[in-house]
């Protein structure tokens, strides 16, 4: 039992960054998940760890922009581990820049080398290739258009209109004119798209099966490519994404395919708002979408967290909810 004064004496993490965003892997320590399916053990940390998880990823130990990745024993006969993502807010579906990072974990604790692995998670099994340059290349689940030319009211700014896509998370999907992806204009940014989040839940605008769309990708150009684009994305917890996005691009290449934009098989560059870059491609799988993504991660840390029950901020905090 996991809760605010039950913590494991210790939990060992790799940090890394993938194209700048934060993944903290948890390798050791973290009580077992309950469940017999990923999306049980999802179910389970959110139910019974939710302490754990913000005295993990939050301060004074993490920060909002960190996502954090639990390893788990594999459900499929073919798979090398399971992932359960996680945030400042609660647990994501996928996460692609993550998924860059748990397999240069893996491979840093020397449990995988080059090649390909498969990883369940609670959104279905994906893949992934360490190739020897030390860059890897994902294959994300299933990526889709859902609605096109999705109209929102925002208080502020009128009407957006953008489109609405499911890349392993829930995406609202738009360009603004005049509104610069640069990173002295970060506030700004982070003001626009809360409130494009909050305007699509207030209007009742969801995803598939009524799900949160709870992240915002602003795109414009990118300088010098036809087929690339540079971002902001707005992730759950009010933090932006400092990578491209793994599952925002995914979502991204899916909507392009969909409005005739791009072929299956061509080379799209994603640049993030802090300059990191994923090159990403379309497959298919019978009328399924499959989305590659292949950037970098690097390690930065191998460390023991310690949890102190004296501590009056033991279990981390946020102001994000
Ligand atoms: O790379 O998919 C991603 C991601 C989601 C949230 C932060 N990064």
């Amino acid at each position: 039992m996991t809760d605010a004064s039950h913590f494991p004496g210790s939990i060992r993490v790799i940090d890394s960054h993938t194209e700048g965003e934060p993944t903290r892997v948890v390798v050791d320590g973290w009580p077992p998940l309950a469940g017999a399916t990923m999306q049980e053990m999802r179910a389970d940390f959110l139910a019974r760890h939710d302490r754990l998880r913000t005295a993990v990823v939050c301060e004074p130990r993490g920060h909002d922009a960190i996502v954090g990745a639990l390893l788990t024993p594999a459900v499929s006969a073919d798979a090398v581990a399971g992932v359960v993502f996680f945030n400042n807010v609660g647990a994501l579906g996928m996460c692609g820049h993550g998924l860059i990072g748990v397999v240069r974990t893996l491979a840093h604790l020397g449990r995988i080398g080059t090649g390909t692995v498969k990883i369940d998670t609670p959104v279905g099994q994906v893949g992934a290739e360490l190739h020897v340059s030390g860059q890897v290349t994902i294959r994300n689940v299933t990526s889709w258009l859902h609605a096109r030319d999705v109209r929102v009211d925002v208080p502020g700014l009128g009407e957006v209109i953008g489109d609405v896509a499911y890349g392993g998370n829930w995406f609202f999907l738009t360009h603004l004119d005049d509104v610069a992806l640069d990173l002295v204009n970060l506030l700004a940014l982070n003001d626009i798209t809360l409130r494009i989040r909050s305007a699509l839940a207030a209007q009742g605008i969801t995803g598939g099966d009524g799900e949160e769309i709870d992240h915002i990708e602003l795109y414009g150009p990118l300088d010098g490519t036809d087929l690339g684009a540079r971002n902001f994305v707005m992730c759950p917890g009010g933090a932006y994404d400092r990578s491209p996005c793994g599952t925002g691009t995914s979502a991204k290449l899916a909507a392009m395919y969909a409005r005739g934009d791009l072929a299956v098989g061509e080379q799209f560059v994603q640049q993030s708002v802090t300059g990191g870059t994923f090159t990403a491609w379309l497959s298919q799988d019978g009328n399924d979408l499959i989305p590659h993504i292949r950037g970098r991660a690097f390690i930065t840390g191998d460390s023991t967290l310690l949890f102190d029950a004296a501590d009056p901020f033991v279990g981390g905090f946020t102001a994000a909810h």
